[in-house]
């Protein structure tokens, strides 16, 4: 991977409401540093290392093709504009679990286990089966994060969601008998621009624009031909990103900006 310019909020303590000896404050904390460091929500640097396998207006999906012990383990990464809302906006619809159905179109439940802190979870969630395959299910933990500047950039200013699979209390939960378990880590980063309005006036919906890089690295857990898994991902990363980034636009459009 190319190692791009490491962001200023790596370094330095993070901002967590988790308890810091909580089991997962370490590995939370770790994966967000890992996911900030190589963020970078520029085509041009995608493209040299990236093959691109969609496209539409400002979304690009880029993937990679790996195996590994037989498995298919493609890593994703998705770079999309949106104009009219915030990275913090995003990131809100993104982790908050009560509106997860509203979007999210591969779930046939979803059940929060435990809310940890203000800014921490742990989901259980039944996905919808794919023929002619085992139906998978995931267990898995959320963090909603602000990475501020450190000088007020606004280039330098993230807010970013991670899901990532977890084993941690899995016993409280009770699973769909049969299901394959699926291990992820996902991570949704948001960098908002703001256009300075004309003198005088507000800043309104129109002067925001919204930069949004989402990675993906699923492993199936199990037996899925490969054929299949590919058009699954080809065509459901797309129909995500449209639907959830519209589905925040429609939410936000009447609401006050949440900076
Ligand atoms: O990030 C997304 N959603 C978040 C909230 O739910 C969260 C979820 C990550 C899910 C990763 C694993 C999903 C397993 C899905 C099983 C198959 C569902 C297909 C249903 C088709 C109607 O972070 C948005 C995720 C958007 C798209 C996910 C598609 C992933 C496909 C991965 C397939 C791996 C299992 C293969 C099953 C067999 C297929 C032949």
């Amino acid at each position: 991977r190319k190692q791009t310019r490491p962001l200023k909020a790596v370094d330095r303590p993070p901002i967590i409401s988790l308890d810091p000896k909580h089991p997962l404050y370490n590995e939370i904390n770790s994966v967000i540093a890992e996911h900030m460091r190589y963020a970078d929500m520029d085509p041009k640097t995608m493209e040299e290392t990236w093959p691109l396998i969609y496209e539409e207006g400002d979304m690009r999906v880029y993937k990679r093709e790996i195996e590994e012990d037989g498995m298919i383990v493609d890593p994703l990464k998705a770079i999309h504009t949106v104009s009219g809302v915030t990275g913090h906006e995003i990131c809100h619809y993104f982790y908050n679990p009560e509106v997860r159905m509203d979007w999210e179109g591969t779930l046939e439940s979803t059940k929060t286990m435990e809310y940890l802190s203000e800014d921490s979870l742990v989901t259980y969630q039944v996905h919808k089966r794919v023929w002619p395959t085992a139906q998978r299910d995931t267990y898995f933990w959320s963090h909603i994060r602000h990475c501020p500047s450190e000088d007020d950039s606004e280039s330098a200013d993230y807010w970013v969601v991670c899901n990532h699979s977890t084993d941690y209390n899995e016993s409280n939960c009770q699973m769909v008998a049969k299901c394959v378990r699926v291990l992820f880590n996902v991570a949704l980063i948001c960098q908002t621009i703001v256009e300075p309005p004309p003198a005088g006036k507000e800043i309104s919906r129109d002067n925001l624009r919204c930069r949004i890089q989402y990675s993906a690295n699923v492993n199936p857990g199990g037996w899925a031909p490969a054929s299949v898994l590919r058009a699954v991902y080809k065509r459901e990363y797309p129909k995500f990103l449209k639907r959830f980034t519209q589905y925040v636009i429609d939410q936000t459009k009447d609401k006050p900006i949440m900076f």
